[in-house]
């Protein structure tokens, strides 16, 4: 890692003289998330960090980006599309698991059910239109089904949750 750190220093000081943009240029294995498909489920890997997690459906694919790090495909049948995953949106469900720190998770217009698992942290999940599972483990969470019949288990902390399902929610 700090090999890696000293490299992309040199190539930002070698490179300044070509402008801000190609310092700023993520390589593919740069730390973040993943996503990929085992067993007809997209499975979205967060970090043990902060993330913060877009799954939007578009037509026929669920696009997956992060306004925070990359987000790289693990391979077919998604693929990578510049800074966003896309995968097909025939996959029978999306599952994050977003590890620890403080997460955000927003899904929006999707016609498949998601499991959304913030772990330890701090961690904000919302759900998309169809059926959602929220899951905020330790920490204090904030958890929204939106439309669809949804569960949100709060897990430890005081969470706040909206779900027609709601298990350890405080509120
Ligand atoms: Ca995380
Ligand atoms: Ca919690
Ligand atoms: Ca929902």
């Amino acid at each position: 890692m700090f090999r890696a750190r000293r490299y992309f220093a040199a190539l930002a000081l070698t490179t300044a003289a070509l402008g801000a943009t190609a310092a700023l240029a993520a390589p593919a294995q740069a730390a973040g998330a993943t996503a990929r498909v085992v067993g007809g489920i997209v499975i979205i890997q967060g970090t043990t960090g902060n993330d913060s997690i877009d799954v939007v459906q578009s037509g026929n694919s669920v696009r997956i980006s992060s306004v925070l790090h990359s987000v790289t495909s693990g391979g077919a049948p998604c693929v990578q599309l510049g800074a966003v995953v896309s995968c097909p949106a025939t996959q029978l469900s999306v599952q994050a698991r977003m590890g620890s720190g403080d997460d955000v998770v927003r899904v929006s217009s999707t016609t498949i059910d998601t499991t959304l698992i913030g772990n330890d942290g701090v961690d904000r999940l919302s759900g998309g239109s169809d059926r959602d599972f929220l899951d905020g483990g330790p920490g204090n969470d904030f958890l929204s089904g939106n439309a669809g019949v949804d569960s949100a288990q709060g897990g430890t902390g005081v969470d706040s949750c909206t779900a027609e399902t709601e298990v350890n929610c405080e509120s």
